[in-house]
């Protein structure tokens, strides 16, 4: 028998024990239309403007609007991403920003890993009027929590090259406002797609994972010892 099986067994049953091996522990994404996937739209973009966002889109649109995109470009998750600017199709003017909000149920008090994968609109086809290369977006959990930028250059429709932010913020309210608001110009914005916002354990649970592996480490010194005396 390896002497590593029985430390596998007490390991998974400390883990059920702190709630992490079973399925319940799955974190519970408090985002609605986190990937942007609703409502599903067959074509290659459709505007949205404040007001006029239609039922199931949950979040809510500002600035100058936004761009729901399926077909135009390779979205990160599923078929559809988001572009904060829209393309508002006025040839001698810089689009406005925009941006999308929602709000939160949260646990003041409470951690929350908030997760996104960003890019930029790769398309540049009607330069200048799609704005600087380099675009730029706040992102905000009640207050600003965070700048970015990306920069399209050697990006393509195919390939807008996704990357994944990550950020921990504690809430101070039973509601808090997530939001994602462009802050550069033109009709390709910075793109976001496969949201979430999950609750972190709280830190005596952390404690307690540690003092059960600190106890695991002196059983299977144990049973090392045993096995090989
Ligand atoms: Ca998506």
């Amino acid at each position: 028998m390896s002497r590593f099986k029985p430390f596998r067994s007490v390991l998974y049953a400390a883990l059920c024990l702190l709630g992490l091996g079973s399925a319940s522990a799955t974190p519970i994404n408090l985002v609605a239309n986190p990937s942007f996937e609703s409502p599903p739209h067959a074509g290659i973009t459709v505007r949205y403007d404040t007001p006029g966002v239609p039922t199931g889109f949950f979040w809510t649109v500002g600035g100058a609007g936004v761009d729901l995109v399926e077909t135009r470009w390779t979205a990160q998750d599923g078929l559809q991403s988001l572009d904060l600017n829209q393309d508002t199709h006025l040839a001698s003017l810089l689009t406005p920003p925009g941006s999308v909000s929602q709000s939160l149920a949260t646990v003041a008090g409470t951690s929350y890993l908030v997760s996104f994968w960003m890019a930029s609109n790769p398309d540049t086809s009607e330069s200048p009027r799609d704005g600087p290369a380099t675009k730029t977006m706040d992102v905000g959990f009640d207050s600003i929590l965070h700048s970015y930028s990306f920069d399209v250059t050697g990006h393509t429709l195919a390939d807008p090259g996704w990357i994944q932010q990550q950020l921990i913020v504690t809430a101070t309210g039973a509601n808090t406002i997530l939001s994602f608001v462009s802050t550069s110009s033109g009709y390709a914005g910075m793109i976001i797609d496969n949201v979430s916002v999950t609750a972190l354990p709280e830190p005596s649970t952390f404690a307690m994972l540690l003092a059960g592996i600190g106890l695991l480490g002196f059983a299977a010194r144990g049973w090392t010892r045993k096995e090989t005396a």
